[in-house]
């Protein structure tokens, strides 16, 4: 039964208003501001992945152009003269549009597009837009729509300052009168938007919640979240454990659903492996808001595989950034693995001195099958935390023995006159049955 509240999937693609990114405007210049905080390298690498973002959302990169200052124009972010110039190398060139290496206020890109006549994009823009595209799912559609129309309600002005310039140029005289109207239209579109989010929230509570079942279910499994910077091969990674078949590409962002499969663990405790989307650096907060019940997965896991692409020379920056996320979501607490992939593209003394310099650290290459076993094995180790303890519990507590030959491993079991001395190997989850029985050694 279709509930009018909830958003289906076919509304969601009749209601594609998405139309920041035309199909056809395929050139772009992209700038950055470097200001004498950052550091030269790190800029390039920036901007090196904002070109990467680029060509993912199918957008040509003619130029690149980094402006020094101290910190950005409130007006325009660029400062004039720079965007004069911008300006000018574009038409020359041809290109569509400026990619910007950072989220532009509404004032920002309204000054950027009025006074040097620039259509201008930001990273965010970019990053919606390939969500947007690779977003299969009913699930991820309505997170990836409610992040666009988050995105877009405080921009409104500037979108309908487009409404405003052409109104304005066909009836000269009219110039005033109409943009009264844009104004009275932006309160309408804000409030049909504010309507919109609400009914997309309210679908995506409602998936929260059967997702919320579904975990609860399989409650007595082990879960396992494999998380990572996009491309670091978690879906590689993810398939070779499972025979899952989730798709794997050489492109960022290719996995925005999370798919989880049953694990087989040599010791045949239940576990349960999820396969996730990808993070990236300053990932846009309306994103993470958005995708929280994706992210749940790794919130809720009892084990993180950390994957690293280690054949980049970013990666130590990346492993900051993953954990960063991890933290805004609440999920920094959770045991991680480093997984170290690609170690089949890197020498053996770079992968091996990264093993040691991390903790928990495992080299691998998903790909080429390398080094499973023994991350096999430490998560093994790191799931069940398995320890022994020595423990003296009163004969009262039969029922609780009976309990422990279930889940733990016995060593040692002696029946003595003040009480049952018993030696068992326990995971973590389970040493609160015993904390008050412990012998200290
Ligand atoms: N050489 C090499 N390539 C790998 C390895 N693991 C993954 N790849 C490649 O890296 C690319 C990205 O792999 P995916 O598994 O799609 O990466 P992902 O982390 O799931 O990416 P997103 O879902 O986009 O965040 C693909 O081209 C893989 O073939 C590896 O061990 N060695
Ligand atoms: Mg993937």
């Amino acid at each position: 039964m279709q509930n009018e509240e909830y958003l289906d999937e076919q509304q969601l693609e009749e209601e594609e208003s998405w139309d920041e990114l035309q199909k056809d405007e395929k050139c772009a210049f992209i700038a950055a501001i470097v200001t004498s905080r950052d550091n030269e390298s790190e800029a390039h690498a920036a901007l090196d992945e904002l070109e990467r973002l680029a060509d993912t959302a199918g957008i040509a990169i003619l130029g690149r152009y980094t402006q020094r200052r101290t910190q950005p124009e409130r007006s325009s972010y660029f400062g004039k003269g720079f965007l004069e110039e911008i300006s000018i190398q574009m038409h020359q060139a041809g290109a569509d549009m400026l990619i910007v290496n950072a989220e532009l206020s509404s004032i920002q890109g309204r000054n950027i597009e009025n006074t040097f006549q620039i259509k201008v994009i930001d990273r965010t823009e970019v990053i919606l837009s390939i969500f947007h595209d690779h977003a299969r799912s009913k699930e991820a559609k309505l997170q990836v729509k409610l992040a666009e129309l988050q995105y877009q309600l405080p921009r409104l002005r500037r979108l309908w300052g487009h409404f405003d310039q052409e109104r304005g140029s066909a009836r000269s005289a009219g110039g005033a009168a109409s943009r009264g109207m844009g104004e009275k239209q932006i309160e309408v579109d804000k409030r049909l938007i504010r309507q919109q989010i609400g009914k997309i929230n309210k679908s995506i509570n409602q998936i929260t919640a059967q997702k919320e079942t579904q975990r609860k279910q399989r409650d007595n499994s082990k879960k396992i979240c494999i998380v990572g910077y996009t491309n670091a091969g978690k879906s590689t990674l993810f398939n070779l454990l499972t025979d899952a078949g989730v798709l794997v590409e050489d492109r960022l962002f290719a996995t925005l659903d999370s798919t989880s499969r049953q694990l087989k663990l040599s010791t045949g405790t239940p576990a349960i492996i999820s396969d996730t989307v990808g993070f990236i650096s300053n990932l846009p907060h309306h994103l993470i808001a958005s995708f929280r019940a994706t992210l749940m997965e790794a919130v809720d896991a009892d084990l993180l595989l950390h994957l690293v692409d280690i054949s980049d020379e970013r990666h130590e920056y990346y492993v900051g950034q993953v954990d960063e996320v991890l933290s805004s979501i609440g999920a920094s607490e959770i045991p991680q693995i480093i997984v170290l992939n690609k170690k089949d593209l890197v020498d053996n003394s770079l992968s091996k001195m990264l093993s040691k310099y991390y903790e928990n650290a495992v080299a691998i290459s998903a790909a080429q099958n390398l080094g499973i076993e023994e991350l096999l094995l430490k998560i093994e180790e790191l799931l069940m935390e398995n320890r022994l303890y020595h423990l003296r519990l009163p004969y009262t507590q039969n029922a609780l023995v009976s309990r422990l030959h279930e889940i733990g491993k016995i060593t040692q079991e002696d029946y003595k006159d003040d009480g049952i001395y018993l030696s068992v190997i326990l995971g973590a989850a389970d040493r609160y049955l015993i904390q008050e029985y412990v012998i200290p050694q």
